[in-house]
This record gives structure tokens, sequence and C-alpha cells, in this order.
């Protein structure tokens, strides 16, 4: 899981036992009190899938199914999936093999789809298609547009069969090719793969390098190949990164070379390295504090004479480095040039930073002035935001008590009443989510609670604010509310 897997597979068969009913059920109560990621069940046998079904607490994705023997155990694997409220995988293979072109993908996949949806009641969206790679590394005439007719296959299911999800085992791709090229090769293709509408890959996310981060020659030598542009795109491609191997080996640079820790703390959190982010910020501080002079300007504060203090530098770093390295993280995304896991990784880099940060940050003691119940709305796992409000508020005098995210409404209103909160604090960073805020403001009103409300992320602009200060009724809510949104 520390890998960023959104399902586990489980897979217990082994040719030197025959107990895999007993084994899966065992496995799967294990599993049951430490994963909180859905279970692939993955068995070919249909008891052993109904011990899983059956054992697992929540829903099940089953792996896999299809037609190479006709319908017959698709027909049990469908009716179990009804039975137990499972999703199925189920791979574009019939009686006649396994399906290579687009066209034939679209028809397979049609088929198990009748049978699934038509005669057994799943729901489109219980199946998830995956619609077969092969290797590339051969140059086998017979494969040399695979890979084209997966991703148009990919595309032609998504929108012929409306509301079902498609997977791929993407490495597929490249086995047997070297193992310096197969990440480009992967990555390229599974850019392409979610392009045409790829919900989920088997795919080791520590392997794959964001396409845009993947060095154009290197994209162009995997296009070729990919959607073989021209006949000597395999012998290119190999000779290519037989020569990064040679340099690799040779020349192992640090792309932080030469970089101000300012610029290394940017890197490191839009690459998504964690290592040594603590070093960078002693750094900066230590050689603001260190090269005063009395007359030099400070380059974070532009005051001239005066020593910034190690407060004022944390918040500056946090203005000037993180928020903004964060915030080309979430352009990126927007423009499709990083995966989500990817930007998951850097939240990471980004927390661990702000945690060695409040080191430096000031704590104000003494009297509290006052007690703010602080929560991440409903639906809403953004919590980075939330978090820097909190330290802020603590550092300056606030008692905060953090609901965490994804609060509901009604948590977070008992908890001001019972607590007599001084003021609520909220946090959204969806548009979706932020609907919770007028909400909370409308429940406050309706039950004539008073509490000032704070609001504040990414999608909270001054006229939202201004907007919610009217509840449904078009009255202004007893709560006087104090807009905070943006960078501190
Ligand atoms: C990191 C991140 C994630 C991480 C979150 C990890 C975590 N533990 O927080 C992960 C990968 C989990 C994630 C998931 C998703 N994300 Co996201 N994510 C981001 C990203 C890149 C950065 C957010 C961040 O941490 N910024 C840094 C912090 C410090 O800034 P901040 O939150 O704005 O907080 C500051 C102020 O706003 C303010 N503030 C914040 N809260 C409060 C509260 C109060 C009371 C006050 C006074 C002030 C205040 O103070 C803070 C300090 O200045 C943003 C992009 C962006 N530009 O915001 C997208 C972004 C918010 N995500 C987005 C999306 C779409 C998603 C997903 C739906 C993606 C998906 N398809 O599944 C899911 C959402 C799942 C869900 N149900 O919530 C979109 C939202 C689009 C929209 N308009 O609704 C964004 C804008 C990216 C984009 N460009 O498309 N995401």
């Amino acid at each position: 899981m520390a890998g960023g897997a959104h399902a586990l597979d489980i897979s217990v068969a082994v040719t030197e036992r025959a107990d895999e009913g007993e084994l899966m059920r065992k496995v799967v109560k294990k599993l049951q009190m430490g994963v909180d990621v859905p279970l692939v069940i993955d068995t070919t046998e249909p008891d052993v899938l109904e011990i899983a079904l059956q054992t697992a607490p929540g829903r099940c994705l089953i792996n896999s199914t299809h037609l190479e023997a006709g319908r017959e155990k698709a027909d049990k694997v469908f009716g179990l999936a009804k039975k137990y409220n499972a999703a199925v995988i189920c791979l574009t293979i019939d009686e006649s093999g396994m399906a290579k072109t687009a066209q034939r993908k679209l028809e397979v996949a049609k088929r198990i789809y009748d049978i699934a949806v038509n005669d057994h009641g799943l729901k489109p969206e219980d199946l998830v298609f995956d619609d077969l790679t092969f290797t590339l590394a051969t140059g086998d005439p017979e494969f040399v547009d695979s890979a084209k007719e997966t991703i148009e296959g990919i595309r032609l299911i998504k929108q012929n069969l409306p509301g079902v999800m498609a997977s791929l085992g993407v490495s597929n791709l490249s086995f047997g090719l070297a193992p310096q090229a197969r990440p480009a090769l992967n990555s390229v293709m599974l850019y392409h793969c979610v392009q045409a509408g790829l919900d989920m890959a088997i795919v080791n996310a520590a392997h794959v390098k964001p396409y845009a981060e993947i060095d154009p020659e290197e994209r162009e030598l995997c296009e070729d190949l990919i959607f073989n542009r021209r006949e000597d795109a395999l012998q290119r491609f190999i000779q290519h990164f037989e020569n990064v191997e040679v340099s690799a080996a040779s020349n192992v640079a640090d792309p932080t070379a030469g970089m101000t820790p300012e610029q290394r703390l940017h890197w490191k959190i839009l690459h998504r390295h964690k290592d040594g982010v603590e070093a960078d910020i002693d750094e900066i501080i230590g050689r603001q504090v260190d090269t005063y002079t009395g007359t030099q300007v400070d380059t974070y504060t532009g005051t001239h004479g005066t020593r910034a203090t190690q407060h004022e530098l944390a918040v500056t770093i946090l203005n000037t480095v993180l928020l903004p390295a964060m915030k080309e993280v979430g352009d990126k995304f927007g423009a499709g040039e990083l995966i989500l896991p990817f930007v998951l990784q850097s939240a990471e880099v980004m927390k661990k930073t702000v945690a060695h940060l409040e080191n430096y940050l000031e704590k104000k003691e003494g009297v509290s002035k006052g007690l703010v119940v602080l929560a991440t709305v409903y639906g809403d796992v953004h919590d980075i935001g939330k978090n820097l409000v909190k330290t802020i508020l603590s550092n300056n005098g606030y008692d905060v008590i953090d609901l965490g995210k994804q609060v509901p409404a009604e948590t977070i209103i008992t908890k001001a009443v019972e607590v007599n909160a001084t003021a609520i604090g909220l946090s959204a960073l969806l548009v979706s989510t932020s609907k919770q805020m007028p909400l909370i403001v409308n429940e406050l009103h309706r039950r004539e609670l008073d509490f000032p409300v704070l609001v504040g992320g990414a999608a909270i602009n001054r006229r939202f604010g201004r907007r919610i200060l009217f509840t449904e009724d078009g009255k202004h809510p007893r709560a006087w509310r104090l807009l905070l949104q943006g960078r501190f």
C-alpha cells in the first residue's frame, strides 16, 4: 500500500496445495483487518471465489472472466458477482482466442456486456474491461499494431458501452525489453490509454514517469513503436536504450546539482523526492541569519539592516517556495501532465516539508484568544491547506480542534456546540465540496446558532464568501462570517 495501490490482488493457488478455498478464507480474513483498499479476488475456481466473496466485508473486484471456453463459467462468475455485489474484470477473449484488433475487442466486450447486464442484471459500472496488451519486443508482424489496437479498443469500448470501466496490465507491452527501456515505454502507453478512456491500470507507480517528464526524443521513439509509425521503430528504440544504459552507468548526475535550496525544494515537491527537504529548509533559514551584515538587503523580506526572524523566513518560504510549487503540481495535474498518484506523492513531500517548517514558526504562548473547530468538509480529502491553517491559528494564540477531513456537517456543528467554539473553520478544495459551506451556514442559521464561520481553500473566493453570507431565504444569518481565503 506504500506504493499508492488502490486495490490488492489476492491469488493463493499453489500447485503443491489442494486447499485453495481454505487458504483464501484465511488470507481474506487476515487482510480485512489491516487493508482498507478493495480486494481483487484472483482465482479460476468459482467455489473459491464464493468463499472469498462471503468472507470479505466490502465490495470486491473479481479477476477475471472471459468467454474462452464459452459462457458457462462466465455465467457462474456473473451470478456470484450479482449475489455478492462485486465488480468483475472482463478480458476480451472468446472461443476464437484473444481479441487482437480494436473491432474484435469491442465485439467480445459487447457479448460479455450482454450476458452480464442483460442476463444477470449487473450494472454497466460493475464491468471493468481489460482489452489486453501484448509485448512489442518481438517485432512479430502479427503484433506490431497491437498497442495501437489496444488503445483504440479502449476508446471503442468506452464509447459503445457507456458506464463500463477500462483497465489494463500496461507493463505486458514492454515484456522482454531491457529494464532501463521499459519505464519510458510503459509510461507513454499509459498516457495514451488514459487519453482513450482508461480508468485504472495494473502498474507499479514507482516505475512510471509522467508523460511530460519523459525526454522528447525518448517519447518519440516510444510513440513510433506504440503507433507502428516506422519500420525501424523497434530497432531504433532498442539501440537508443542500449546507449542509455552505458551513459546512465557512467554518469549518475544529480538533477538538483547547482540549484539554490529554494530551487531544490521546488524541484523536490514537483518531482516527488522527500529526501533532504529538512536540510534545504535549514540551509535557507541558516543562510539568511548567517549572512546578515546589518546593511544587506534581506532577500526575503526586502528589509535593509533588519534581520528577518526565523518565523518570518519560514512564512516567506511557505509563500514563495512551497505554495507556488504545489500550485504548479495542481496546474500540471489540471493539464493532464501528472496522474493522481504523483499528486499524492507531491502532497506527501509538501507535508514533510511543512512539518519541518513548523519548528521555525513562533508560538504565541499565554492566554488563548479563542477556540476554533476546524475541518475539511464532507466529501473532500484535501487537508494540506487545512493543516496549515491549524498551525497558523495555533501559533497565533488560538486553540484548535481539528476534526480532520471529509467531515459531515452534523459532526462539525455538534462539536462546535459541545465546546462552545469561538469560530468554525471550513476548508474545501473542490468546487463540488464547497457547496457544503452554504449548507452548514444555512443549518447554523436554522438552529439559531451564531458561530462565526471562516472559509478557505482553492475553490473559494471573495464572491463566493459574500454569496454565502445570505441564507436560502435571502436573509443574513445570525452568524457573522470572516472570509480568510488564500495565502497567509
Ligand atoms: C495535493 C492535491 C491533491 C491530493 C490531496 C492530498 C492531501 N492530503 O491533501 C490528492 C492526490 C489526494 C488529491 C485528490 C483529488 N484532487 Co486534488 N489537488 C491537489 C493540489 C495539487 C494541491 C492542493 C494543496 O494541497 N495545495 C497547497 C495548500 C497549502 O493550499 P490550499 O489547500 O489552497 O490552502 C491554502 C488556502 O486555500 C487557505 N485555506 C485552505 N483551507 C482553509 C480553511 C480556512 C478556514 C481558511 C481561513 C483558509 C484556508 O490557506 C492555505 C494556506 O494558504 C490541488 C491544486 C491546487 N492548485 O490547489 C488539486 C486540486 C484541488 N484537486 C483537484 C481534483 C479534481 C482532485 C480529485 C477530484 C481528482 C480525482 N479525479 O480523483 C481528487 C479529490 C478527491 C476528493 N474527494 O477530495 C482539482 C479541483 C478542481 C475543482 N475545481 O474542483 C485541483 C484544483 C487540481 C486541478 N487543477 O484540477 N488532490
